[in-house]
């Protein structure tokens, strides 16, 4: 079968904004991944990426293309744009199977078919569903699919993660991805991974796809695709595992082997890791092993708000791995969220002054978003405007999707730029971000990104991200 793969653009949004500072641009590693395994299987596969590519006219390119098999990723917030493709694809490819993957139509199913003109949805990790689905099996012989009129029960987690695909990065144009940011200091960057799935169940994250069972790649594995992405033409690598120190000496063990095989290819984490999941051991080896930048994703400076969204962390846990961290030279991150269950202005306060505690190098403050498929979304979901319910396409936190149970908007918002303000308003910061960025000699990049876009912009960056 002659497949085709699309990635839906995030969006003018994102490319006119001062987000861009904050986004690097890859190619995507889902479909570059159920490409290298179509192709494997013998099918031919083309992958626009419309994010680093535009097509101008998705129509005549549909047409001049002619696939028997579409398929199209998406996240919540793009589920709009997912939709205006399967519309034109439906009308220019009448015969072709229209085939809706990704966190979206993972959680979302019948919602999907019902809005949008997909065939069938593939709930969960796509590497074998997309094969079989191209090889013409039946849907009804495929685990995980969901389609008008019926569904098949979900299939088991690839418990064998040597066994994926390689990704099929010469599908890409990697002179598209070479635009720095505040994080890539070397392009082009690809994402990839080390291990899927969390063991932890915060309330607000969505575990539609690689569940709560962790599994890794072997070391020996994970390098060999590190010099397969660098024989394609990358120079850097992110890795976007859930938590990629879950077992903290399986971690170590793939830093060390990267250092034995010295791929020379500076990484970062900028995914967030796990505060708990971390001894002072990985950050010395992945810091050999080239990993300049890393997140944490820490939430709240409140152990009580932390426990209300079962994060299984505390803020003495947070402390220790900033130290460590900070120790062995990491550029670093903190992701917090304003407006959790159970939080008050006091414990936004308290998250605000937490962070600008911590020796951070920048801090993303998020206004809380219930998402389709976690425990949040059910449990806020009477708050929940009804005509925004399945259409995420303005996804910023102004967007009014919901009211939240215990803040209007404005407060939120206000408390958002005041957390802001209490961390990246500290004149102690702009000196410390000066000193260090003549440090790892990054002056140039670093100046042109956070005095380029000045305070305010940089708040922008990471506010929208
Ligand atoms: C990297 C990343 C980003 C990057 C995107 C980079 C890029 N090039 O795409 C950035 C930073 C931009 C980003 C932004 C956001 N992200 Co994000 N992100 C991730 C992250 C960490 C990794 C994505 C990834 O590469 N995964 C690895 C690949 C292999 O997994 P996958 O995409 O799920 O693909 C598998 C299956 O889904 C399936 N599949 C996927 N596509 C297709 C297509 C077909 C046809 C088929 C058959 C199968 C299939 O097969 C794949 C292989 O098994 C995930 C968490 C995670 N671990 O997945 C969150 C995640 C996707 N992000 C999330 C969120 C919430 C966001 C934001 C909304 C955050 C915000 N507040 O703004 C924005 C959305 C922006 C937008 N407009 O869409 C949520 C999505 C929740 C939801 N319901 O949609 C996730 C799941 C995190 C979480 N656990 O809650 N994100
Ligand atoms: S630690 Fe991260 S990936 Fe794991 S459940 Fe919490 S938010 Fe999700």
């Amino acid at each position: 079968m002659r497949v085709l793969l699309i990635n839906p653009t995030m969006g003018d949004y994102y490319r006119h904004s001062k987000v861009a500072a904050a986004i690097t641009l890859s190619p995507p590693l889902n479909l570059a991944l159920l490409a290298g395994a179509l192709r494997q299987a013998g099918h031919g596969v083309e992958l626009w990426d419309l994010e680093a590519r535009p097509v101008p006219d998705l129509r005549a390119a549909l047409r001049a293309s002619k696939p028997d098999m579409v398929g199209v990723s998406f996240r919540t917030p793009l589920f709009p744009q997912a939709r205006r493709i399967a519309e034109i694809a439906r009308q220019e490819l009448p015969g072709a199977l229209l085939v809706a993957g990704g966190v979206h139509p993972s959680t979302r199913p019948e919602e999907t078919l019902l809005r949008a003109p997909f065939d069938v949805a593939v709930r969960g990790e796509g590497d074998l569903s997309v094969v079989e689905l191209a090889d013409g099996r039946s849907f009804e012989g495929i685990g995980g699919l969901t389609w008008r009129g019926g569904s098949t029960p979900a299939r088991a987690l690839i418990e064998d993660m040597d066994s994926l695909a390689m990704g099929a990065w010469d599908l890409v144009d990697l002179r598209h991805y070479e635009r720095t940011s505040l994080v890539a200091r070397t392009t082009p960057v690809a994402d990839l991974e080390f291990s899927r799935g969390c063991r932890a169940r915060c309330v607000y994250c969505t575990k539609g796809v690689f569940g709560n069972l962790w599994r890794n790649k072997s070391p020996a594995r994970f390098v060999e695709e590190l010099a397969h992405a660098k024989a394609h033409g990358f120079r850097a690598f992110n890795l976007v595992d859930d938590s990629f120190t879950t077992i903290t000496s399986r971690a170590i063990a793939s830093c060390e082997e990267m250092l034995r095989v010295d791929l020379d290819m500076p990484w970062t984490l900028t995914n967030g890791i796990r505060v708990g999941n971390v001894n002072e051991e990985f950050f010395r080896v992945a810091r050999q092993a080239g990993c300049y930048l890393l997140a944490f994703g820490f939430e709240s400076g409140s152990d009580q708000v932390l426990k209300r969204i079962k994060k299984g962390a505390t803020v003495e846990q947070a402390r220790r791995a900033v130290g460590w961290a900070r120790k062995y030279g990491f550029t670093i991150l903190g992701y917090f969220m304003v407006g959790l269950p159970g939080e008050t202005a006091e414990t936004i306060a308290e998250t605000a002054a937490f962070a600008a505690s911590l020796d951070l190098d920048f801090a993303k403050f998020s206004i809380t978003m219930p998402l389709p498929g976690t425990p949040l979304y059910d449990q806020w979901a009477p708050h929940i405007r009804d005509a925004h319910k399945y259409d995420f396409s303005i996804h910023q936190p102004d967007n009014g999707l919901y009211d939240h149970p215990d803040f209007s908007w404005p407060q939120l918002e206000a408390h958002t730029r005041q957390a802001y303000q209490t961390f990246y308003g500290r004149p102690r910061y702009v000196a410390r971000r000066l000193i260090r960025s003549l440090r790892s000699g990054q002056l140039a990049r670093e100046a042109r990104y956070t005095l380029g876009v000045g305070a305010g912009g940089l708040m922008e960056s990471f506010q929208r991200r």
